[in-house]
């Protein structure tokens, strides 16, 4: 075995991967809950997706649960039955390991045919004719450095902002058309149910060719926030991969 096997055997996978989905059905923003899931359910109904994300790892907020205690709840085990993972009935809720969600999302969602490219950050957005096309992206150690190296581009018939609390994808067309989103990207006062069901209600297309799934709902439509419960990220993740699956 040689040293440089190594390298050209790393360097030719990545570059089938990557070549393999500069352009895409649907480019998903984010690996948290609601972006996970939304990866998983487009892969397994066929399209092409790629899942973007600027950390070095997979999961998002999952791996916190409440306070850093890596176990998160929901109210309906459904999409955790579907993806393997065990979930204990307590009072109205059920429980589950945070770790496995994590690891049981990701691997469901890369066996079903979704590519995850990590520490890939999304700066900025491609619209044109009035419509998202897709995504300009830089390598997060470069963007971290702040050095001025240009990006690349990955296209999508639908892109999916799925990046949380920060909504980054829709603050992006905010911040060159004023006028497309004028209120305050924030969630309202903690209130559990209403928020469970809000997130997933509003869950869809905010602008054409772009969605919103899980905490960048609450962001962009203001319903309350709902605490380390992570049902509604789930069932908004699925909600929108079938509004998508319904259109192409
Ligand atoms: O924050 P995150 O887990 O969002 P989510 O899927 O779930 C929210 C819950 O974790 C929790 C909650 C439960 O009730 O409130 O907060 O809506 O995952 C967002 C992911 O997007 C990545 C970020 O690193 C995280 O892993 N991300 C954010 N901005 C970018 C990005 C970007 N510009 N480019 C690529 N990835």
């Amino acid at each position: 075995m040689k040293e440089i096997d190594i390298t050209k055997a790393i360097y030719e996978e990545y570059g089938r991967k990557l070549l393999g989905h500069l352009e895409n059905d649907v480019v998903v923003v984010g690996t948290g809950p609601a972006g996970l899931t939304v990866g998983y359910y487009l892969a397994k109904s066929g399209m092409k997706t790629a899942i973007l994300e600027k950390r070095l790892s997979i999961g998002g907020g999952i791996w916190g649960g409440a306070a850093g205690w890596n176990v998160i709840t929901v109210e309906d085990k459904g999409i955790l039955d579907e993806i393997g993972v065990a979930a204990q009935k307590k009072g109205d809720l059920y429980v589950a390991d945070a770790v496995e969600l994590a690891t049981a999302l990701g691997y469901k969602a890369k066996k079903a045919g979704a590519e995850i490219f990590t520490l890939i950050e999304v700066e900025d957005i491609i619209l044109q004719e009035d419509r998202v096309k897709g995504v300009v992206v830089n390598s997060t150690s470069i963007r971290a450095s702040g050095l001025l190296v240009d990006p690349f581009c990955i296209a999508g018939k639908y892109v999916i902002d799925a990046t949380g609390h920060q909504a980054e994808l829709v603050n992006m067309i905010r911040r060159k058309k004023p006028d497309f989103h004028p209120g305050q990207l924030q969630e309202g006062f903690m209130d559990v149910e209403r928020a469970e069901t809000g997130v997933v209600e509003k869950a869809g297309e905010i602008f054409h060719g772009l969605y919103v799934a899980g905490m960048s709902v609450c962001s962009v439509f203001n319903p309350p926030r709902m605490g380390p419960i992570f049902g509604g990220m789930l069932k908004s993740g699925k909600k929108v991969a079938e509004l998508i699956r319904d259109r192409i």
